[in-house]
């Protein structure tokens, strides 16, 4: 029997879950659990690299451990658990920060440049870092596979640069990782901006569509979502960016082929199409929800007290080979 490979994920509790989380990276959790041993994280030390109420912070880790359980994430075939309750995450991205993590590449990554923008002086060195964290947090645990949206391609690469310079000093320690990326909806945009992905900080509430926000509302986000000029439905992402990420969404959450959604809409407008996608996505978070408010708070606490324990067991295992490696033991 072929072994079953090792996946790692996370999300960080730094917003409400957006569809694009959904989409681009727990919809792919949920087919790959039934063929692997995965690990599914709430990334809570990386949300921290920007500011966050604690009481929203604290809230939002069990909400992200439901709507993980909500989606389909089955705690009896995967561990999933608080990333700060399992103290290896950070020793060893301060390991890494010492051994195999360069300034000049960190100062690469496109996702730091966005946040930082011309502010750099100001931005916690956790921001610049938090790559590194997430490099240990895939290495601790011999992970082969990393399934994340197409945003965070580069972090993964960066693992594989950071485990490659680390067993070259240190002998074997590491497995290198490999990103999994979907083919469709592996970069949801935003609403109101199709040039930017759609992000669960996003300060503008129209831009995105959250995993627990009101059907009804989600509906009128919709109807207030750009579009581009012309008026028939083709799937053109260069240059009708906008319709091509709403083609996206009705097709990932309404299980349809864009395709066959084109043909379906031949000789019909916008306004058609913007009221159907609407009801696809109302229907979607209907009945998600319905899932998500059947999970009780104990429940998810349960679970996360479960995965813990798995996690440090595999964690401290890793780290007496590392500390023993690098001569801190
Ligand atoms: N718009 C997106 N389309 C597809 N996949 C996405 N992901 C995030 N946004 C999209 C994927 O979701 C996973 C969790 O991401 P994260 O929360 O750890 O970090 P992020 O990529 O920075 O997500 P956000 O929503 O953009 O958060 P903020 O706004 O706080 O920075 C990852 O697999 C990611 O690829």
């Amino acid at each position: 029997m072929k072994e079953q490979k090792t996946i790692f994920s996370g999300i960080k509790p730094s917003g409400d879950l957006t569809i694009g989380n959904y989409i681009g990276a727990i919809s792919q959790w949920v087919e790959m659990q039934e063929r692997s041993n995965c690990i599914f994280s709430i990334v809570d030390y990386h949300a921290i690299t920007v500011k966050q109420n604690p009481d929203d912070l604290r809230r939002r880790v069990l909400d992200i451990t439901k709507i993980y359980l909500a989606a389909g994430i089955n705690p009896k075939r995967s561990i999933i658990f608080q990333q700060s309750t399992v103290p290896a995450h950070t020793e060893l991205a301060w390991i890494l920060n010492c051994s195999g993590a360069y300034m000049a590449d960190l100062k690469k990554m496109t996702q730091y440049k966005d946040k930082a923008g011309d502010k750099e002086e100001a931005i916690s060195v956790g921001l610049f870092g938090y790559p590194v964290l997430m490099a240990a947090d895939i290495l601790l645990y011999d992970t082969q596979a990393v399934p994340v949206g197409d945003d965070q391609k580069q972090h993964v690469e960066l693992t594989r640069d950071i485990a490659k310079r680390f067993n070259n000093e240190y002998g074997p320690i590491f497995t290198i990782p490999e990103a999994v990326v979907k083919k469709e909806g592996a970069r949801v945009m935003s609403l109101l901006e199709p040039s930017k992905k759609m992000a669960k900080s996003d300060g503008s509430a129209n831009a995105f569509i959250a995993l627990l926000d009101d059907p009804e509302l989600a509906k009128k986000k919709i109807m207030k979502a750009v579009t581009d000029s012309g008026t028939d439905i083709d799937y053109d992402p260069e240059n009708r960016p906008a319709l091509a990420n709403l083609l996206t969404i009705y097709a990932q959450l309404g299980n349809r082929q864009i395709p066959r959604l084109v043909r379906d809409y031949a000789g019909k407008g916008y306004g058609d199409f913007k009221k159907d996608l609407g009801e696809v996505v109302g229907k979607f978070l209907t009945e998600f929800q319905t899932k998500f408010n059947e999970i009780s708070d104990d429940d998810a606490q349960a679970v996360l007290e479960e995965g813990r324990k798995q996690a440090q067991e595999i964690t401290e295992k890793k780290m007496t080979q590392i500390r023993q490696a690098i001569g801190v033991r």
